[in-house]
């Protein structure tokens, strides 16, 4: 059976929240991530700036280069999340086959919902009107008989775009694209592709499969079908968070162990406080350390039981933290702490163990008060040299990269 999916991206988000919050930045070349003489990248650009050149993951002096008069904000991750929940409880209200891919992303399967609206078309219309109502903010939309065509439609139109490819057309529309508007390829596989030769989504469509499974691996074939506009994944309702992670970048690199630590823990609490808000205990810790020159790494430990205190994320964060920098010379350009492989909480054999739980009592009177008066109301020993260090903001330090720090 034919499927019909949309999908709908919210234009410029983080810099449209900005735009509703101050109208006096509409129209304007406007760029979200940070003050220019920070080391921070672009997070979001307003389409006046992209008129200059600047886009998302530049590096914000090279912005300000581009676009001197550009007004740069730092940016606040809650009100990002707020518009967010709002943009997708709307689109919940129009199907609820609705699959959340990132803030200001979404698919909707909506197969078979032009009787209700009269056209898809006007479905989509429909929704773009309330979405503009209700946030203030633009959505494009893309229609098709999959998702990755869907998504590359959207992207097409922006922006305050619709479009819609019919059934048949998918391998014709893709067919002229540059190869990088295909989704999944990163800036790797394009290069990769350039050096064959292959400039347009046509041409990879029309390697042989061995060719591009030589060069790519299992993720060749995935190249080759998306490339040729099939694309049966399904439209999925979120199942529950598969993992919790909060992360920052320094404003300088650093070697400081005990800096490290008290930025360590306030990570923990964050990952520790989120995770009892979902009603989980996690299984995994995972450590994640970016150094100077770029080198990523990750360390992982599987605990005995699972939990969901900060003390244990902590204790077993830092253990990894301590065996990674033991012979290591290089200065720490991020570090992260998550937890994985989620599950229910057990009903505790060792709850009769007064320490444990001491420990869980404590945890809840902190998540207690945090909610009441925010993350920062309650200082833990080793969190208190941060205060001096970060800023605070109401949701907590406002870290340097907000929008991968959440
Ligand atoms: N984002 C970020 N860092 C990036 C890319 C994106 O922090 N390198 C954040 C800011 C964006 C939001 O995610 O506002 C959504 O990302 P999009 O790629 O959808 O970009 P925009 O919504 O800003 O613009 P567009 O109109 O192209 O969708
Ligand atoms: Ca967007």
């Amino acid at each position: 059976m034919t499927r019909t999916i949309m999908h709908i991206d919210l234009d410029a988000f983080f810099v449209s929240v900005e735009q509703v919050l101050n109208p006096e930045l509409r129209g304007k070349p406007v760029v979200v991530g940070g003050r220019p003489d920070r080391r921070g990248v672009v997070a979001s650009a307003s389409y006046e700036a992209r008129a200059f050149g600047v886009h998302a993951g530049m590096p914000l002096a090279t912005a300000s280069r581009l676009c001197p008069q550009a007004i740069f904000i730092e940016g606040s991750f809650p009100k990002y999340r707020e518009t967010s929940q709002r943009f997708m409880a709307i689109l919940a209200d129009f199907s609820p086959f609705l699959e959340p891919v990132s803030l200001d992303e979404a698919y909707l399967d909506v197969t078979g919902f032009e009787s209700i609206y009269g056209s898809i078309r006007q479905m989509a219309m429909a929704i773009k009107q309330r979405i503009k109502d209700e946030l203030g903010i633009c959505a494009s939309v893309g229609i098709a008989t999959s998702k990755v065509v869907a998504k590359v439609a959207s992207e097409l139109s922006k922006p305050d775009g619709l479009l819609v490819v019919e059934a048949g057309k998918e391998r014709s529309f893709l067919a002229p694209l540059p190869i990088a508007e295909l989704p999944g390829i990163g800036k790797r596989t394009e290069q990769i592709l350039k050096t064959l030769g292959i400039n347009n989504i046509e041409e990879i469509a029309n390697m042989p499969l061995s060719a591009l499974k030589s060069h790519f691996g299992a993720s060749g074939e995935i190249l080759h079908r998306y490339a040729s506009g099939i694309d049966d994944r399904e439209v999925e309702s979120p199942g529950e968070a598969k993992s919790i992670s909060r992360e920052t970048t320094f404003g300088k690199d650093t070697k400081d162990r005990s800096f490290l630590k008290a930025t360590l823990r306030y990570l923990s609490e964050r990952v520790g406080a989120e995770l009892r808000e979902q009603g989980k205990q996690a299984r995994c810790v995972t450590l994640k350390l970016r150094y100077a020159d770029f080198t990523t790494i990750t360390r992982q430990h599987t605990l005995r039981q699972s939990d969901d205190s900060d003390q244990t994320i902590f204790d077993t964060g830092l253990r990894l933290l301590k065996r990674a920098l033991s012979a290591e010379k290089r200065l720490v350009r991020l570090i992260g702490i998550g937890v994985s492989n989620l599950v229910e909480p057990e009903r505790q054999l060792d709850m009769l163990d007064s320490s444990a739980q001491r420990q869980e009592q404590l945890d809840r009177a902190i998540d207690r008060i945090r909610r009441k008066y925010g993350f920062t109301a309650i200082q833990t020993g080793r969190t208190m040299r941060l205060k001096d260090i970060f800023p605070e903001a109401e949701e907590g330090y406002t870290l340097q990269t907000p929008s991968l720090s959440r």
